[in-house]
């Protein structure tokens, strides 16, 4: 571990007054659940501090981090108005097979798209680890909470598109 790290989890929570309405929704994959859920408790923490309430945010779970992307514009495709941000978390672990670069490539680039497809902060929350020992270290253990870093990146971004009014 480096400093460097660690660091990423000193988050600050600028802009809070101005966030409390947004209606933010969560896509969670299933696969690699005992860490997906540590990442989930570590966004909807974030999402208090910056006081949105529960009935703001909807959380909705897709099978693995493959189906993110699609999860995330199956939202933006139903809801009317929008949600603010859409926050995807998920797990891809190293196995002994390529399925890994796989489902990377496709997660990243998926994830991608739908957010420039919809003009919507969609933010990739995906931890991408060799073991499920660092998975675990980067979802609420001694590398901070990724799930949370991925809720705070909606929110900025979500304050950016409000303060540029587009
Ligand atoms: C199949 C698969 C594998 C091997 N590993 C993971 C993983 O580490 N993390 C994850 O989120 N999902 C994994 N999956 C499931 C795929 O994401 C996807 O759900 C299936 O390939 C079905 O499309």
């Amino acid at each position: 571990m480096s400093s460097q790290d660690k660091n990423l989890s000193d988050l600050t929570y600028e802009g809070a007054e101005l966030a409390s309405d947004f209606e933010i929704s969560i896509v969670c994959a299933e696969w690699n659940g005992e860490v997906t859920e540590r990442l989930l408790d570590g966004a909807k923490h974030a999402l208090s501090k910056y006081r949105i309430p529960e009935k703001n945010i909807s959380i909705i779970r897709v099978p693995g981090s493959f189906e993110l992307p699609l999860g995330a514009q199956m939202i933006l495709e139903s809801q009317d108005p929008k949600p603010h941000a859409v926050i995807c978390l998920g797990a891809v672990i190293r196995g002994e097979t390529s399925h890994f670069d796989y489902v990377c490539q496709a997660v990243s680039n998926g994830i991608k798209d739908v957010g420039l497809k919809y003009n919507v902060p969609v933010v990739f929350g995906v931890l991408t680890d060799d073991n499920k020992a660092q998975s675990l270290a980067r979802s609420g253990g001694e590398l901070g909470n990724k799930g949370e870093e991925a809720a705070v990146t909606g929110v900025k971004m979500a304050l950016l598109q409000r303060r540029l009014r587009i």
